[in-house]
């Protein structure tokens, strides 16, 4: 094989010895959360992970090369401020390996390699998916084209509610992506509970397990969606959130803000207007998936 993937040797055991391991996305710390809680948060899921008995195999691009469970220096390397790191999708990956610049990857960069390096699980805040407005602007994430051609199964609690969240289930459907609200038929809307919108349920870690396996058995290639709502003290007040949300929208629309750069400035407004209320939201959204990553991953080795 000559594609140049490093796989952090830490990462390599666990996987070719059939122990759990989690994927980790980087945008989240380079590009979605603001200093200093990314990094904090960065390192604590990793060590959430290690409490659970799994490896954490944090994801990104160092120097032009993609790499598979990153160091801790290296973490902190491409967070740097003056590092120039890229918000790295799929195809962005050969630009910064030309380049040899730093990449935070995103859900879809980051569930294709770590499935390359034998990876079955990743944990995420919130998927990218439909933009609002997309019927005329066409942004809709490479996410969800993403997880229809790579099966990982990806933790995540639903798709975040500054999206078209009717319009983006109705995409996974037509892309095959298995969706299923964990312990709930509520499809979450990441800073809430409730999108109001319905899916499917799951009940436990091995019933989970069970659904990626059984999708393996079929050879089918599509990523496996596990939506976890935010517990219920933690979520943003859905009126607060709503009148943040359409400011956040008038100054993207107003400042012309388009493609990549989007969903990071969409996110930073919500942060500032709700003076950090849905910037500690997100953490525990995140931190709360990265928990039940672990359950799924160490219940999907015992599964084999
Ligand atoms: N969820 C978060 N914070 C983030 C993102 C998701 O809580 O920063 C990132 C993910 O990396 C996701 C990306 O893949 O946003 C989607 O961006 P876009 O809408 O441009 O595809
Ligand atoms: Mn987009």
């Amino acid at each position: 094989m000559t594609e140049r993937i490093v796989v952090a040797d830490e990462v390599r055991a666990a996987v070719s010895a059939g122990r759990p391991v989690v994927a980790l996305e980087s945008t989240i710390f380079t590009h979605g959360l603001t200093r200093p809680r990314n990094l904090e948060v960065a390192f604590a899921a990793e060590r959430l992970l290690r409490e659970a008995g799994v490896t954490p195999a944090t994801t990104g691009v160092v120097a032009g090369v993609p790499t598979v469970g990153l160091s801790r220096d290296q973490i902190e390397l491409i967070e740097a401020a003056d590092s120039g790191t890229v918000k790295t999708g799929i195809r962005d990956l050969p630009v910064a390996a030309a380049k040899g610049s730093h990449g935070g990857t995103t859900v879809a960069s980051t569930a294709l390699l770590a499935q390359r390096a034998g990876i079955e699980v990743f944990a995420t805040g919130g998927l990218g998916g439909v933009h609002r407005g997309a019927a005329t602007t066409f942004d809709e994430s490479a996410d969800l084209v993403a997880l229809s051609s790579i099966p990982i199964l990806i933790v995540s609690a639903g798709v975040k509610s500054i999206l078209d969240v009717p319009a983006t289930l109705e995409r996974l459907e037509t892309l095959g992506v298995i969706v299923l609200g964990y312990r709930t038929t509520c499809f979450p809307g990441f800073y809430v509970r409730d999108s109001g919108c319905t899916v499917d349920a799951v009940d436990s870690p091995e019933a989970a397990a069970m659904v990626a396996r059984a999708r393996d058995d079929l050879a089918l290639r599509s990523a496996v969606l596990i939506a976890n709502p935010v517990a219920a003290d933690k979520q943003v007040d859905p009126a607060l959130h709503d009148r943040v949300l359409a400011d956040a929208e008038q100054e993207a629309a107003a400042a012309g803000v388009r493609g990549k750069d989007l969903t990071p400035f969409l996110l930073d407004h919500m942060h500032r207007g709700t003076d950090g209320a849905t910037l500690d939201t997100n953490v525990a959204v995140y931190l709360g998936n990265v928990q039940v990553s672990a359950e799924i991953a160490t219940a999907l080795v015992s599964a084999s």
